[in-house]
């Protein structure tokens, strides 16, 4: 594969860069009053305003060019076809085929998987409705009032993410708790307030080999056989969700309360399949399938539409652009609801664990910057707090705001305060604030001249920082499908223009074997020594606080 920096359009781009390092927003806005239904896109309900952005129609005619330059076209193709494209995994990406119609075949190594994903959705359903209807009862007949759900990683953010988005939609009666860490006292507190009778315990894991996760399980599992004084109740409170039915078994969970998921569902793309399980909990499973249309509307959307009106092709490369000529490290999101407040959290994984690297597909090291850092927080509460690096640091931070235009309660002036937030934000970022308005102002309130020279520089905002508005109607279960399927989207392109590979993780993996070492020489109270000085000296010392 050719270097990016080596491609025709990379150098096109380059050279553009440069020659428009100092273009203000401000300029671009008053040149063109059309610059914002020039662009302004829609799909699947969801707006894109993408002008308040450093760029011209020579930006995007250059972004879209390195796209095809680089093939996004038959990548896309060769995901959707269920070719292995995780090549060091040796794996399809297929957690498309999750959210597809059931009678559109998907294909993997001859296979049409959609009759087994089918049979899966049908499976939740006939659950989910025997749970939420009190049919399905714990082990002394009550019916089930708590859903815990111990998985980590991919295995709780996607559905923690969208069961707490869409509590406006569930179900009164049942209350979803998420368990990851293996700090006991994340499993003890939120278990300190439930009875064991009438609570569910889900253990969602794709390897069922994960130690947070069996760790909690098993804790949870003693902790209800104690209570209950019943060892045979684990029939009746456990399911899991994995793909490893031996494992599952193992465990003690009957082969009838385990709901299947396959190789190719990477997990930071699992809340589509029977990972999503909580999820059809909580609002039912007429309500999640609605969720999957609306991912399903987006794969549409990205497979059909060309490039220049493509949403996560466009979001893709404005980041592309940041990334490799701003020197921007990294990416906030600001969605203004407080029910997608663990969006930031779930596109971290989505986006840091995917393209967090720095080898190309085969094996060479990268052309300069990858993924960038995500982070961010629900609005209002970042505009009191690090929004101030974002106006007025030495860093350059894209920012994506996300507003729904209808809030979930009966109180339009409070949204509208909301939202008025979120608004003024992108404009003050966009455009800062000119020199003469500042010196009026200072004016105004009797300064004299040497004060105002000493005080103009500090509260100067320059402006030209750029962001993406994205509005929907409403958050819903469509439109949370939409919003993540765009995303999605948008780092597979990514990964594409950086020719990595997205949908492996073996930093993750590193992390899991290196921790059972230490493990092991702690249970034996003494380390091998084959540390390094810092790490045997913390081990040590650990092991005298602790009084061993
Ligand atoms: C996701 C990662 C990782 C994984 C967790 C949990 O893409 O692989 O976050 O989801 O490590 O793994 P299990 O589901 O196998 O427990």
């Amino acid at each position: 594969m050719v270097d990016l920096t080596d491609l025709q359009a990379w150098q096109a781009l380059s050279l553009h860069a440069q020659e428009n390092r100092h273009i203000h927003m401000s300029d671009l806005f008053s040149h063109d009053p059309q610059r914002y239904p020039r662009y302004t896109i829609e799909a699947c309900g969801l707006l894109l305003d993408y002008s308040k952005n450093r760029i011209t129609d020579e930006t995007l005619t250059h972004l879209f060019a390195l796209a095809r330059e680089r093939d996004l076209e038959k990548w896309r193709e060769r995901m959707f076809a269920g070719e292995h494209i995780n090549l060091t995994e040796d794996r399809a990406v297929l957690h498309t085929a999750l959210r597809r119609q059931v009678d559109d075949p998907a294909w993997v190594d001859g296979e049409d998987v959609m009759p087994a994903v089918s049979r899966v959705l049908e499976q939740m359903r006939h659950f989910t409705d025997a749970v939420r209807l009190g049919e399905w009862t714990g082990c002394t007949g009550k019916q089930i009032t708590d859903v815990v759900n111990i998985g980590i990683g991919g295995s709780d953010l996607g559905p923690r993410l969208a069961t707490e988005a869409l509590i406006p939609f569930a179900s009164k009666n049942l209350r979803c708790h998420f368990v990851s860490n293996i700090d006991p006292s994340h499993l003890l507190e939120t278990l300190a307030p439930l009875s064991p009778e009438t609570t569910l315990f889900i253990v969602a894991s794709k390897t069922f080999t994960t130690q947070e996760t069996i760790t909690n399980a098993k804790l949870a599992r003693d902790w209800l056989i104690r209570q209950v004084a019943d060892t045979n109740a684990v029939a009746k409170h456990f399911v899991a969700l994995s793909t490893n039915a031996e494992a599952v078994s193992q465990f003690g969970i009957l082969p009838e309360n385990m709901f299947e998921f396959w190789d190719w569902v990477g997990g930071r793309y699992s809340l589509w399949s029977a990972i999503g399980l909580p999820i059809a909990l909580s609002i039912g499973m007429d309500r999640f399938e609605e969720m999957l249309a609306g991912g399903r509307c987006m794969d549409e959307h990205f497979r059909t539409a060309p490039m220049e009106s493509n949403m996560p092709v466009i979001m893709a490369m404005l980041g592309v652009w940041y990334n490799a000529f701003f020197d921007a490290h990294s990416h906030a999101v600001m969605p203004y609801d407080q029910y997608l407040r663990i969006l930031p959290a779930y596109l971290q994984q989505l986006d840091m664990e995917s393209n967090g690297k720095s080898v190309c597909r085969d094996g060479t090291p990268v052309d300069g910057p990858t993924g960038p850092i995500i982070w961010g927080q629900a609005g209002t509460n970042g505009q009191h707090a690090f929004y101030q690096l974002i106006h007025q640091g030495t860093r350059l931070i894209p920012t994506d705001f996300i507003m729904p235009a209808q809030g979930q309660h009966d109180l339009d002036r409070q949204h509208d305060l909301l939202i008025s937030n979120c608004l003024a934000q992108t404009e003050a970022l966009a455009f800062g604030r000119e020199d003469s308005a500042i010196l009026s102002e200072l004016e105004q309130q009797g300064l004299d001249a040497d004060a105002i020279a000493a005080l103009l520089p500090h509260k100067r905002f320059a402006g030209n920082r750029p962001s993406n508005t994205i509005m929907m109607d409403e958050l819903n279960p469509f439109s949370l499908g939409a919003l993540i399927a765009l995303y999605e989207h948008k780092v597979f392109v990514q990964g594409i223009i950086w020719d990595i590979n997205s949908f492996d993780q073996w930093g993750v993996e590193l992390g899991k074997k290196l921790a059972l070492v230490i493990q092991d020489e702690l249970q034996q109270g003494k380390t091998t020594g084959a540390h390094d000085s810092s790490t045997n000296g913390l081990f040590n010392e650990y092991l005298k606080r602790r009084g061993k």
